[in-house]
Order: C-alpha cells, then sequence, then structure tokens
C-alpha cells in the first residue's frame, strides 16, 4: 500500500487497539457512526463467543478530522476494549505486576502459539495470544471503514454473502448449533463484491502492481483465511464458457457474464470485483484437541479459555475492509489528488 497507509497496534485484553492513517486526503465526509456501524457488523453473526457480549465497540477519532471532513492529516483511530478492566493487572506493563495468572503453556495446534513461541522466545503462550487474536481485526474494521466512506465519494460500494459454513450451504444456523454442542469449531466460505469501480486499477506491468495480488495478500493475511478465489472457478470449465465474452451496445463495451469476476491481467476491468475467501475452523476449541506442554513436553489438552464457535460472518466484514484499504489505495494511485474534487475528474472521462 503506498498512498493509503495505516499501522495498528493493541493486544486483545490490553487497554484499547488504536490505527493511524495516512495519506487520506482532505475534504471526505467521515460518519462516526457509519464506523460504528460496521465494527457493529463486524460483532455479530450467529455463532460469536461470549467476549463479544462484553464489548461493544465504539471509535473514537483522535485526529485527522474536524467538523465531519477529513483534513489531510493522519487520522487515529481508538476502539476502547471494555475487557481491559478485568485484566488490568494481567496486561500491566509494570514489572512489579507480575503474576502467571492467565499465562498458559499447551500450545493450541492451528493457533499461532508454537510457532510464535519459537519466533519470539516467548515461554508464557499468553504474550503470543494477545496480538494473534483475531481481536486486532477491530481496529482493521474501523480503517477499511474510513477507506469505504472516501469510496462512498466516487459511488464504489462493496457488500459480502456468506457461501457455505462447514459443508453446508443453507441451514447454517443448525450447522453451527451441532457444532457448539460437540465442542467444536466450523469454517466457511464467503464472497466481496465491489461494484461501480472503473477500469485500469492495478497493472499487468509487473508483479508486485498486480491488483489480484494485493487483494489476495490483503486477504490471505486476515487470521483463518487459507484461500482466495476471484471470480468462477475456472476447473473443470472450457475457456470457451468460462472467458467473457464482449459485445458493443450504444458505443458501450459491455459483457454478459462476469467470470472473471472483474480483473483481467491483474487490472480492474470495469464489471463487479467478487472475490471469494475461505476461512478455516477456529483453532481454539472447547472439547480441546491433543498437543504438548512447552513447559516440559508432556502430552496435555490445549488451552481454551473461551471462543466462537464459527466467525465467518465477522470474517466477511474484515475481508469488505481490508479490500476498501486496497482499492483507497489503487483509486489515489491512479488519480492522485488531494481532495475528492480533484480526484472525481477521472469521473468525468471515458473509463
Ligand atoms: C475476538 C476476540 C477474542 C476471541 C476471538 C475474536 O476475544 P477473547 O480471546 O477474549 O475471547 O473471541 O478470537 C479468537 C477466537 C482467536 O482465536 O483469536 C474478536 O474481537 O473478534
Amino acid at each position: 500500500m503506498d498512498k493509503f497507509r495505516f499501522l495498528t497496534a493493541g493486544e486483545s485484553h490490553g487497554r484499547c487497539l488504536t490505527a493511524i492513517i495516512e495519506g487520506m486526503p482532505a475534504g471526505v465526509a467521515i460518519d462516526p457512526e457509519f464506523i460504528n456501524a460496521e465494527l457493529a457488523r463486524r460483532q455479530q453473526g450467529y455463532g460469536r463467543g461470549s467476549r463479544m457480549k462484553i464489548e461493544t465497540d465504539i471509535v473514537e477519532i483522535a485526529s485527522g478530522v474536524r467538523f465531519g471532513k477529513t483534513l489531510g492529516s493522519p487520522i487515529t483511530l481508538v476502539i476502547k476494549n471494555n475487557d481491559f478492566e478485568n485484566w488490568e493487572k494481567i496486561m500491566s506493563i509494570d514489572p512489579k505486576d507480575f503474576t502467571d495468572e492467565k499465562s498458559f503453556t499447551a500450545y493450541r495446534p492451528g493457533h499461532a502459539d508454537y510457532a510464535g513461541s519459537v519466533k519470539y522466545g516467548h515461554v508464557d503462550l499468553r504474550n503470543v495470544l494477545e496480538r494473534s487474536s483475531a481481536r486486532k481485526t477491530a481496529i482493521e474494521t474501523a480503517v477499511g471503514a474510513v477507506a469505504k466512506l472516501f469510496l462512498k465519494e466516487f459511488g464504489i460500494e462493496g457488500k459480502s454473502n456468506i457461501l457455505q459454513i462447514g459443508n453446508l450451504t443453507e441451514n447454517f444456523q443448525a450447522e453451527i448449533d451441532r457444532a457448539k454442542e460437540a465442542g467444536d469449531t466450523l469454517g466457511g466460505k464467503f464472497e466481496v463484491i465491489y461494484e461501480n469501480l472503473p477500469a485500469g486499477l492495478g497493472s499487468y506491468v509487473h508483479w508486485d502492481r498486480a491488483l489480484d495480488g494485493k487483494l489476495a495478500r490483503a486477504l490471505m493475511s486476515i487470521p483463518a483465511v487459507k484461500a482466495v478465489e476471484i471470480g468462477e472457478n475456472p476447473l473443470g470449465t472450457d475457456g470457451s464458457r468460462y472467458h467473457d465474452e464482449m459485445y458493443s451496445e450504444n458505443g458501450k463495451i459491455i459483457r454478459k457474464t462476469n467470470h472473471a469476476g472483474g480483473i483481467e491481467g491483474g487490472m480492474t476491468n470495469g464489471e463487479p470485483l467478487v472475490i471469494r475467501a475461505v476461512m478455516k475452523p477456529i483453532p481454539t476449541m472447547k472439547t480441546p484437541l491433543k498437543t504438548v506442554d512447552s513447559a516440559d513436553l508432556t502430552e496435555t489438552s490445549a488451552h481454551f479459555e473461551r471462543s466462537d464457535v464459527c466467525a465467518a460472518e465477522a470474517c466477511a466484514v474484515v475481508a469488505e475492509a481490508r479490500i476498501a484499504c486496497v482499492l483507497a489505495d489503487e483509486i489515489l494511485l491512479k488519480f492522485g489528488g488531494d481532495n475528492p474534487e480533484e480526484i472525481k475528474l477521472w469521473q468525468k472521462t471515458k473509463i
């Protein structure tokens, strides 16, 4: 991300989650209620765990916005963790407060615990859990909501749909109830669709400018996402059916299909962007998996505190946010400009 940049910070049970966004032009309308509505969407979905009953994620905008419009300066976002009041001592920055209450050493297979402890030399796996937790996707959703408000200035909007939970393409709730009863978890598949994109975002000239590559990276780095697919699954389809034929109508090029999902040659082609992703089942499980204790290498059961049974609906909202950030960056890369009026000049051209 070259022009729309951001950094996030914050632990799952720390004081707060924070982001600084840099590169947002001036004059973009920012409605905190829209950001909060996106945060609420991320907290919902059938199968979420008890942490969501504690949190009501609300954004505080601490810089970069005045009287409802961006200033062009860095935007600071903060989301308070309500649960921090129960964890203040455990998450203290002061060595005098040391406690091993809430420490754990039984790796959760499938989570970051083992590789994270090897990498950073943490003995207490809590030190890995706190940042590897999907809790950080709350602040990413807030950043994505700011990107969505920027895209809205140009009529670009996104949405998502759940396609599959576990093995099922309908009756998701019964499947989630079954997994919950068994102390198990479920993954899922979802799609994200963005409409009204101009043709020519991304590029074919170099691998790191290809938009499909940037989108895949943005989605694959969401915790638990294991596969990304743009457009229709091309396996088992002849080229004559797969590719979207072109027609001319009233001086405009039109397509009757969109199997390519709006991307050709690493660039948007003006059709809706359709991107699908698969989330694996959450690895923090009530009926724990077999594992090894890092302290003495004895076989034991994996750590369990609390978890979601299925977070695919939340993951889809996070994916919308990540894609919004990539698209905001691409609009700025292609059209530049320091305020929406300058950027909108492209809409007067025939792209
Ligand atoms: C999450 C907050 C976490 C988990 C979940 C996602 O809160 P806690 O660990 O306090 O219950 O509910 O994260 C995971 C299951 C995980 O393994 O990372 C959130 O805000 O989305």
